[in-house]
């Protein structure tokens, strides 16, 4: 064995240190900038092949279709530094992408995850994977600092059209000047725990920002309480068994797959949309 290309991406000391602290991590190396303008391609040539693939539910569980998205998911310098945080059991329990595109009016309301997604307990974490440089112009994560170590709190619904979340859940007055900016150059990422308070601005620039999101990874002991779902083993043992296992994406859009991902998608709309009157375009 080639021991010099066994690169460790295990969180250090002062990384976990500050996801304690603050409820996130930010920068982390994932993929070279290469790979990342390829995960870019492959998105482009989906939205060109398969118009409207990506749009509305078709921007959840890419990974379920495309090589190229499982590839990122199964990452180990991304998977050394999820189990530092949950644990060496990990399951991919969903994918998202949160595009915005210039000149549209995407934004993402401030929220928190565990509000909404059903997944007890909370030994999980989202991994914010950055496709092309997310910056302040153009709309990068907020993430409000230490907003993690308090109760869910209330969130109203607003439905905004705009707004990229399935219900508009929204934390009203969250102080924009105490939110810290998630800046990462395409093929950085960023961690966050479920409970933090997060949200992101407009897209003012020319250019796409495009965050693929592992939402989320979880601990083979986190059971989902709103539904069910449909996991892949990325590392380690599953002793619980609370959610079905699919198999792994080797061709784009194999029929079979699709299938599958249709699946997962309706079973995903009854978990976000559990007890709400209104359903949304996500
Ligand atoms: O991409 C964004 O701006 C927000 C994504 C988000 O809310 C999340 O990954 O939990």
């Amino acid at each position: 064995m080639d021991f010099k290309n066994l690169k460790m991406n295990f969180l250090t000391t002062s990384q976990l240190k500050q996801y304690e602290d603050k409820g996130y991590i930010s920068p982390i190396e994932a993929l070279s900038k290469e790979e990342a303008n390829e995960v870019r391609k492959e998105i482009e040539f989906i939205e060109h092949k398969w118009p409207n693939e990506l749009d509305g539910l078709g921007r959840n569980y890419v990974h379920l279709i495309s090589p190229v998205f499982d590839k990122i998911c199964n990452n180990s310098k991304i998977l050394d530094a999820v189990e530092s945080i949950i644990g060496k059991n990990i399951l991919i329990c969903g994918t998202t992408l949160f595009i915005k595109n210039p000149n549209e009016k995407g934004f993402v309301s401030f929220h928190q995850d565990a509000k909404y997604i059903g997944l007890e307990p909370h030994n999980w974490v989202t991994a914010w994977i950055a496709i092309t440089d997310a910056n302040v112009e153009n709309g990068c994560m907020r993430m409000w600092s230490g907003s993690h170590k308090h109760d869910l709190k209330y969130h109203n619904q607003n439905f905004d059209e705009n707004n990229l979340l399935t219900r508009g859940q929204t934390v009203e007055n969250v102080p924009l000047d105490e939110t810290d900016p998630v800046i990462l150059k395409a093929g950085q990422m960023s961690l966050h725990h479920p409970t933090i308070v997060h949200g992101s601005g407009l897209n003012k620039s020319k250019d796409r920002r495009i965050g693929f999101v592992i939402q989320s990874y979880i601990g083979t002991n986190v059971d989902q309480v709103l539904g069910k779902m449909y996991v892949q083993q990325a590392r380690g043992k599953d002793q619980f068994n609370f959610h079905e296992h699919v198999g792994r994406s080797k061709e784009l859009m194999n029929e079979k797959d699709i299938q599958v991902r249709n699946k997962a998608n309706k079973e995903l709309s009854k978990i976000f949309y559990n007890g709400s009157e209104k359903i949304g375009k996500f």
